[in-house]
């Protein structure tokens, strides 16, 4: 499973996947690191980015269309619109700032209320370079006790800088949006 040159045919299916979270846990960055396998940090969003990618999903190709929203304050009043008609979704914490996980069920909640209630989301714990390893176990607990309770799909602890934690969660996603995809007969 890997991502792929786009791929001109229109078998191939493209969905939205919006990506959200807080101010600088690195959003941006993370997609970065996914499309060019390097670290680029970026500068604050204005509003929103975009940016396609293929996703090679065993035989199938999916085309992620990933809605990068800006995490400050000032633009959260237009979030609802923007994350309506996505697939599936990441929502994105810091690591170094635990504080930063306890805002993630407002985003959640946006896109359960815009979205069907289903849709698979992933929780990406990012900066995951800036634990020393002991203290990488405690994280992992308070982010597989949020998943739990807050009823998402996974979660991953990663670092858009040294590329850890990186292999899975595009594929994984891609895999989950398919499979959700499949049970309400989409696909
Ligand atoms: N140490 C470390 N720093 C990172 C990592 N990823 C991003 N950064 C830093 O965090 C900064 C913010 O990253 P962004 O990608 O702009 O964050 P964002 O979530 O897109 O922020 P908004 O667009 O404002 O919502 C970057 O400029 C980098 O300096 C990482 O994995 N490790
Ligand atoms: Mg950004």
């Amino acid at each position: 499973m890997s991502k792929t040159r786009f791929i001109v045919s229109p078998d191939v299916l493209t969905v939205k996947v919006v990506v959200a979270g807080p101010g600088g846990v690195g959003k941006t960055t993370l997609l970065k690191r996914h499309e060019t396998n390097s670290y680029i940090p970026a500068v604050s969003t204005v509003g929103i980015n975009f940016l396609v990618m293929d996703q090679e999903i065993g035989e199938n190709i999916v085309r992620m269309a990933f809605w990068d929203y800006a995490g400050e304050d000032r633009f959260r009043s237009l979030f609802p619109g923007y994350c309506t008609g996505s697939s599936g979704a990441f929502v994105a914490f810091d690591t170094s700032r635990i504080q930063t996980l306890s805002e993630i069920p407002e985003w959640v909640r946006m896109i359960r209320q815009h979205n069907d209630p289903n849709i698979p989301i992933v929780l990406l714990g990012n900066k995951i370079d800036t634990i020393p390893e002991d203290q990488r176990d405690l994280i992992s607990e308070s982010a597989g006790n949020f998943v739990r309770q807050n009823k998402l799909s996974g979660y991953y602890l990663c670092s858009a800088k040294s590329g850890e934690g990186m292999e899975s969660p595009f594929s994984h996603l891609g895999i989950l949006i398919i499979e959700n995809k499949k049970r309400k007969g989409q696909i």
